[in-house]
């Protein structure tokens, strides 16, 4: 993935059209398109070669099952044409593994979810979360997941992985501030309903970008 904006698009529409039209309308301002169950079951999986053919493609489906199923439910994303894949850490190290091993043969990203984004996740998530990170880092990922709407935890998400990359979903819809999530050590963030959901797609991109924008100046 080529960093130009730190943008990712949640694209968690259920219409095939209208995910060829929003991707259409905003390939130029993100750097990768995810692409998840509501979409892929609505569309079928022809969709992920459909933009991958336009963009950069995360299949996020949180994969969670044993090695070889993990396995053959990532050559099917990855055969697909999604450029990285999203697994859950808490099956276990031979279950990331066997996600790092099939992205490596295709030449694509692997990231490793930590603490999501949701009020629940402080239930069982949060306690486990710097675990789930060192993990990903020890299973050979490419980086991790980590919440917007928490920045102090993607601080200490950093602090652990290192140069891994972070990418960091709550911003706008869950209450998530882009600024604060970038200052605290997010490489890219996440972003869905805001953009699109809003009446103005574009619009909504332009003034994520701008807040992107003035946090990097005002680290200057
Ligand atoms: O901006 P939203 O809330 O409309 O969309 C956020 C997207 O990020 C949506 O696709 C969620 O499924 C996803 N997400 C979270 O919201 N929280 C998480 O903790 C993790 C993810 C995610 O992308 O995991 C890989």
């Amino acid at each position: 993935m080529n960093k130009k904006n730190s943008l990712i698009l949640a694209l968690d529409v259920v219409s095939r059209d209208k995910a060829l039209n929003l991707t259409e309308l905003l390939v130029d301002h993100f750097d990768a398109i995810k692409v998840g169950y509501p979409l892929i079951l609505h569309a079928g999986l022809g969709i992920v070669e459909e933009i991958s053919s336009i963009s950069p493609v995360i299949a996020d489906l949180k994969i969670a099952d044993t090695p070889n199923t993990n396995r053959l439910i990532c050559e099917a994303v990855l055969g697909a044409g999604a450029d990285a894949i999203i697994a859950q850490a808490f099956p276990g190290k031979d279950s990331l593994v066997a996600c790092a091993d099939c992205a490596e043969s295709f030449g694509a990203d692997l990231f490793v979810v930590t603490e999501m984004s949701h009020p629940g996740a402080e239930q069982f998530m949060a306690p486990l979360a710097e675990r789930m990170a060192r993990l990903a880092v020890e299973s050979g990922a490419s980086g991790v997941v980590a919440p917007a709407t928490r920045p102090e935890r993607i601080r200490l998400i950093r602090s652990i992985i290192g140069d891994k990359l972070i990418i960091s979903p709550g911003v706008g819809a869950q209450g998530g501030s882009a600024g604060e999530a970038l200052q605290a050590g997010a490489d890219y963030l996440i972003v869905g309903r805001s953009v699109y959901g809003s009446a103005d797609p574009l619009a909504s991109t332009k003034e994520l970008l701008d807040q992107i924008q003035s946090n990097y100046s005002n680290e200057i």
